[in-house]
């Protein structure tokens, strides 16, 4: 068994999420906040065969488009001045960023 951890933006979490119904997978979606842009993105957690992984992160791949985002500046006033940029950046946010790690023990009580 493998855990596919896949961090993806929200625009494209529910097409996700029935893409992998849809192909009998099983995941579970977290809410989550990407560090840089400090915006919501969208975490999911797939657990399955080791033969299913490619199939998964096939998927994974034809669902989630890359997009420019651009990061505006943010006043420093009642924010972090350690991570202040005075222009707007453009930055490209990636479809998704995927970790495959090895499952140690499945359990479902
Ligand atoms: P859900 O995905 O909302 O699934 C709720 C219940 O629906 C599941 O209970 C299961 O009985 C059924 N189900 C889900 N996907 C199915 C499918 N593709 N085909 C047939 N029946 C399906 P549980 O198996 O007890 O799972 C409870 C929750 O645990 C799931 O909520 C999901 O959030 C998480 N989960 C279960 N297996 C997972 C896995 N392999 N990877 C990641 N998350 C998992
Ligand atoms: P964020 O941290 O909000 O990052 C959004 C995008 O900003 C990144 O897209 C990247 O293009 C850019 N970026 C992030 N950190 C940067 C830095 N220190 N300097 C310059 N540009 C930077 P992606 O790389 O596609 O990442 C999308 C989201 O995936 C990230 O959102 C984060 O939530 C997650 N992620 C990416 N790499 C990760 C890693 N190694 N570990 C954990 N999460 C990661």
């Amino acid at each position: 068994m493998k855990l596919i951890i896949a961090v993806v933006q929200d625009q494209d979490s529910n097409r996700l999420s029935k893409a992998l119904v849809d192909n009998n997978f099983r995941a579970t979606k977290l809410a989550t906040t990407g560090g840089f842009l400090k915006s919501g993105n969208t975490t999911f957690m797939i657990g399955t065969e080791d033969i299913r992984v490619d199939r998964a992160l096939q998927i994974i791949k034809e669902n989630c488009k890359s997009r420019d985002q651009l990061v505006a500046p943010v006043s420093p006033m009642g924010g972090n001045a350690d991570s202040f940029v005075p222009y707007p950046v453009e930055v490209e946010v990636g479809g998704a960023t995927v970790f495959v790690l090895p499952i140690e023990q499945y359990m479902h009580f």
